[in-house]
């Protein structure tokens, strides 16, 4: 999954595609890198952050997504926490939301999912973008972790939302700490015995800077150690900014596992 971030304030590409020419190139661009979805997406969610007015997103994201409907054969998936983006995505095209509350941000999410039979991420997050990162405690951050995913997905069938179309995301950086991320990193298998395709987005974020002691721009190695080690747990899908090297990354992990010469 391919991330294409319209906002002037995301933290690694934030302004770098608020221009709506720029943003559909970029959006092609990653297609051609050989993306399977793409995630386009009008509201920062960094720690922090306080979100933009509906109007605002809406502005950002809906004609890039008609746009680029037009334009590529992949699916375009939406990221926001707001139904209405949502409903408007899906009309202009999209088949696919990525809502980092798991549904439980809006109380008109989970029909505009069901109604419209579109696919759904439904991501872990400990509190709210604002205060994520106050703290965070978890009894087993895995454990936790996994019994949240598992609800959320019974919440959504309950309101409606086809269990085929249902994918399930730990959410790292999403209230978590450094050890947090590495150690739900470590067992990305718990979160696919769930039953659900699993995606992670490790993309640049700051438990790989913190661990490697690198900038947001230094954080491509780490992001592909996360992307190695999602492929070898069976994760179904992986959100990055930085998609040509991550498909490498990919076909070489492929590779290895075809090899069969004898001598
Ligand atoms: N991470 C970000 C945004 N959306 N969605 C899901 N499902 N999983 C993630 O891990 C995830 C996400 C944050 O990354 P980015 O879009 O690069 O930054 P920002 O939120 O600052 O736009």
């Amino acid at each position: 999954m391919g991330i294409l971030n319209v906002t002037p304030d995301s933290f690694s590409d934030g302004g770098r595609y608020l221009d709506p020419d720029m943003a559909f190139r970029r959006g092609v661009q990653i297609v051609a890198e050989g993306a399977d979805v793409l995630d386009v997406g009008g509201e920062s969610t960094r720690p922090g952050s306080r979100g933009v007015s509906l109007q605002e997103e809406l502005r950002r994201t809906i004609p890039v997504i008609r746009r680029l409907t037009k334009e590529v054969r992949v699916p375009i998936s939406i990221d926001t926490a707001k139904a209405e983006v949502a409903l408007r995505a899906i009309d202009a095209g999209a088949s696919m939301v990525n809502d980092v509350t798991a549904l439980r941000g809006d109380p008109a999410m989970a029909s505009v999912v069901a109604r419209h039979k579109a696919a759904v991420i439904l991501m872990h997050m400990r509190g709210e973008p604002r205060t994520m990162q106050r703290r965070p405690r978890y009894h087993d951050v895995v454990a936790d972790v996994a019994s949240f995913l598992a609800a959320a997905a019974v919440r959504a069938q309950e309101a409606g939302v086809d269990p085929g179309r249902i994918l399930v995301d730990p959410g790292l950086g999403f209230g978590k700490t450094v050890s947090h991320n590495l150690t739900l990193t470590r067992c990305l298998d718990r979160f696919v015995a769930l039953g659900f395709p699993v995606m992670i987005g490790p993309s640049r974020k700051s438990f790989i800077g913190k661990t490697l002691n690198v900038e947001v721009d230094d954080r491509l190695a780490g992001t592909l150690a996360c992307v190695a080690m999602a492929w070898w747990h069976g994760v179904h899908l992986v959100r990055v900014h930085d998609v040509k090297a991550s498909i490498q990354c990919l076909q070489m992990l492929e590779a290895i596992r075809g090899a069969h010469a004898s001598r």
